[in-house]
């Protein structure tokens, strides 16, 4: 990490931070105890913090800041939409230019099958759309018993009751006493830690054919939609092996529920197609996105509409008893529009699949031959490393689940490289305008990250 200058009070915003600042995910005491970072200020791949180090966001922020940080034009762009209209809503048969402009350049860029947006402020909101849309639908539909909603263990799709219920982390059910009734989880295609003695191919048939059991389980009848990430994101960076997703779109064709692939993380050219639907060919009825429409600049989401429902939703039903004040907030709108612009005028989406992504893929991988990691995966711009005892046992694990990923997790922020762990494994996803340069560096650090974590497992006697 290169020093410049500390201009900012560290200690005293620490303080302050915590004395009156809950923060999301994080466990207070250690958090206060040890001080928070302060991140003061980015450009591109690079953040600054409060005591002038430079760190890589290997994160891209939360998964979302596809154009990096620090585009003029993006701001330029809310600064003019804020100075013409800065906010007005879209409630009650109102709508305005950026609100217009964005569903138009959405119906453009997404699948065929959609032409209709509903604007949310972010991932979460979109799925609780997803909640009661899919519901709805089927009451216009005549179909008031299909109420049901399959999501899957381990995948994520937010944390407000709806997000948090549809998603299968246990740990957020158990706090709270959820899923609300009415959803069930299925298994996950995860074959590195669940694929047992199968190979890849027959593992990912056998999860597939967990959601036609559930579905029998349930009846059909009962059931209203399944929703999955096309890669699934927070649980870990987990690419379903090649059987999986045309195994689950037979099962789907073959019943009448609706499909809800979760593009909060995938859509934007994180897997080198605009959607991850695209990548894996899957033909989802809805599509909630958020994260990389904006880039993170500022909070907008929202729930693509397929040509079927829309249909459903608009001549069959009245008025549908949902929005949020901030559904399509002009300033919001214009940073999306923006960011869109960006994307497309630098073919950021082409680049990741054809120039950056092999090229960091390759040297990704190549990571996998490393003592330490189990798996080494990586699709377009998002990738893992499974960090193992014991090289090619993938039954053996670390004792204490997730205190080798955050050793490690915590390594490669002091080396300069922010990623995320997640169980034992360590996950990437940065911004998708990453140089060559950039990546080389990013790897670099990776590699001294495992080094790191290596020699401190050693010295404790926890690897080989
Ligand atoms: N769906 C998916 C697939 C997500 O990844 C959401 C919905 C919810 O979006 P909002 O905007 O409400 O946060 C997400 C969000 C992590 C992490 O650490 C992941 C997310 C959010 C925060 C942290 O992996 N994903």
């Amino acid at each position: 990490m290169t020093l410049t200058s500390n201009i900012y009070p560290t200690r005293a915003l620490q303080e302050a931070d915590a004395a009156h600042h809950l923060h999301p995910f994080s466990e207070h005491r250690t958090l206060n105890a040890e001080g928070s970072r302060v991140i003061v200020a980015a450009e591109g791949v690079w953040l600054t913090d409060s005591e002038g180090n430079r760190i890589m966001d290997g994160m891209a922020g939360l998964w979302c800041t596809q154009i990096g940080h620090g585009r003029q034009e993006v701001v330029e762009a809310v600064h003019r939409q804020m100075q013409e209209l800065d906010y007005y809503n879209l409630f009650f048969k109102t709508t305005h230019p950026p609100a217009v402009a964005l569903a138009e350049k959405l119906a453009q860029l997404t699948p065929a099958q959609f032409n209709h947006v509903f604007f949310v402020g972010s991932g979460s909101e979109a799925n609780d759309t997803v909640f009661r849309m899919v519901r709805y639908y089927w009451d216009l539909m005549g179909k008031p018993g299909k109420k049901h909603i399959i999501g899957r263990w381990n995948g994520y799709h937010g944390s407000t009751l709806a997000g948090t219920s549809l998603g299968g982390m246990k740990g957020m059910h158990e706090q709270g006493d959820l899923p609300v009734p009415g959803v069930s989880h299925i298994a996950q295609p995860y074959w590195y830690g669940e694929g047992g003695d199968m190979s890849p191919d027959e593992f990912g048939i056998w999860a597939a054919n967990q959601l036609a059991e559930e579905i029998d389980r349930i009846g059909e009848d009962k059931v209203a939609a399944f929703i999955a990430e096309p890669i699934q994101g927070a649980g870990g960076v987990i690419i379903p092996p090649d059987t999986y997703w045309p195994e689950v779109a037979r099962i789907l064709k073959e019943r009448d529920i609706l499909f809800v692939a979760d593009e909060v993380i995938t859509g934007f050219g994180r897997t080198g197609e605009w959607f991850g639907s695209t990548f894996f060919g899957l033909e989802p009825d809805l599509m909630p996105i958020a994260k990389g429409l904006s880039s993170g600049y500022l909070p907008i989401g929202g729930v693509m509409v397929s040509d079927k429902v829309a249909d459903v939703v608009i001549n069959k039903g009245g008025e549908f008893y949902h929005g949020y004040t901030y559904s399509g907030h002009p300033a919001c709108c214009a940073a999306a529009l923006a960011n869109l612009s960006i994307m497309e005028n630098e073919k950021i989406v082409d680049r990741v699949r054809d120039d950056i992504g092999p090229y960091l893929q390759k040297k990704w991988i190549a990571l996998g031959e490393h003592p330490l990691v189990g798996e080494a995966r990586m699709v377009g711009l998002v990738g893992a490393l499974e960090l193992a005892p014991s090289k090619g046992d993938r039954t053996k694990k670390f004792a204490n689940e997730g205190t080798v990923g955050t050793i490690a997790r915590d390594t490669s922020f002091s080396n300069g490289l922010v990623m995320r762990a997640v169980r034992d494994s360590l996950i990437l996803s940065p911004p998708l305008v990453l140089s060559h340069e950039e990546a080389d560096e990013l790897v670099r650090i990776a590699e001294k990250t495992l080094d790191d974590t290596y020699a401190i497992l050693k010295r404790d006697g926890k690897v080989g």
